[in-house]
């Protein structure tokens, strides 16, 4: 609990054994829930997930929004933060978000990794790509987005239900930005935390992914 608000944890994993452990060990006491997605993960990630008190929900079909999607429906408090489960995201940094959401007129804050506190931290094609994807992003919706793909939200449960959140892949990212971006019942900003070089391998695939998800501002922005 934090002032009287119970407190989630959504952390989506594909075979994250090396850094979920980190992440669980890290999270602070303020947290009620913590809520694992899993994508039949074929190292310990599940395993080691729940020996250290989480709750783990598995979702068979692939993909990054596929699994918030899924995890989301079983978030009981009244404030959701996500994170990855490869150890990138400060998790001290938790608490001074919180308080900043308490304190703000907004319903949803999304992490920034922008500016960049230590260049070793992301690989030089993912912040090349996340560059252009923030820029196409801040021109089409006439806004600056700092880190159009940081997976680092705090918002309020019930902004859920004001969204319509489509995206299976890693769009998702994008999508639940602009969603809290363009209802005015949500409102969105940014706020800077450190970000640090992710445990275990990595899966995200630059090129497909920074292309698919380059689509996807364009269709929802044209569509919505
Ligand atoms: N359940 C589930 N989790 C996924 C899937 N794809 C990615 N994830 C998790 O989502 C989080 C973000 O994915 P990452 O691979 O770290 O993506 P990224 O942070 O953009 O890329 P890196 O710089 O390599 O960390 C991690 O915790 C992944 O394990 C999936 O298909 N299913
Ligand atoms: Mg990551």
């Amino acid at each position: 609990m934090y002032r009287e608000k119970k407190i989630t944890a959504v952390i989506p994993c594909l075979n994250e054994e090396q850094g979920i452990q980190k992440v669980l060990s890290g999270i602070p006491d303020l947290v009620d829930e913590v809520i694992v997605v899993d994508n039949d993960s074929t190292d310990g990630t599940a395993q080691i997930a729940r020996k250290m008190g989480a709750r783990v929900i598995q979702e068979n079909v692939r993909g990054y929004g596929r699994a918030y999607k899924t995890g989301l429906l079983h978030t009981k408090g009244d404030i959701i933060i996500t994170l990855d489960g490869d150890h990138s995201y400060p998790l001290d940094a938790l608490s001074y978000l919180l308080e900043a959401l308490l304190n703000s007129k907004v319903g949803f804050i999304s992490a920034s990794r922008f500016p960049v506190q230590d260049p070793e931290s992301m690989a030089l094609l993912n912040l090349f790509g996340n560059k252009i994807l923030s820029y196409v992003m801040s021109v089409l919706y006439l806004r600056r987005i700092r880190d159009s793909q940081s997976g680092m939200w705090i918002f309020y449960s019930d902004s859920l239900r004001k969204m319509n959140l489509r995206s299976d892949g890693m769009a998702f990212s994008e999508e639940i930005k602009i969603e809290a971006m363009l209802n005015p019942d949500i409102g969105f900003k940014e706020i800077p935390i450190n970000y640090s070089n992710r445990a275990g391998e990595r899966k995200l695939e630059p090129w497909r992914d920074g292309w698919k998800n380059l689509v996807f501002l364009f269709r929802k922005r044209l569509f919505g």
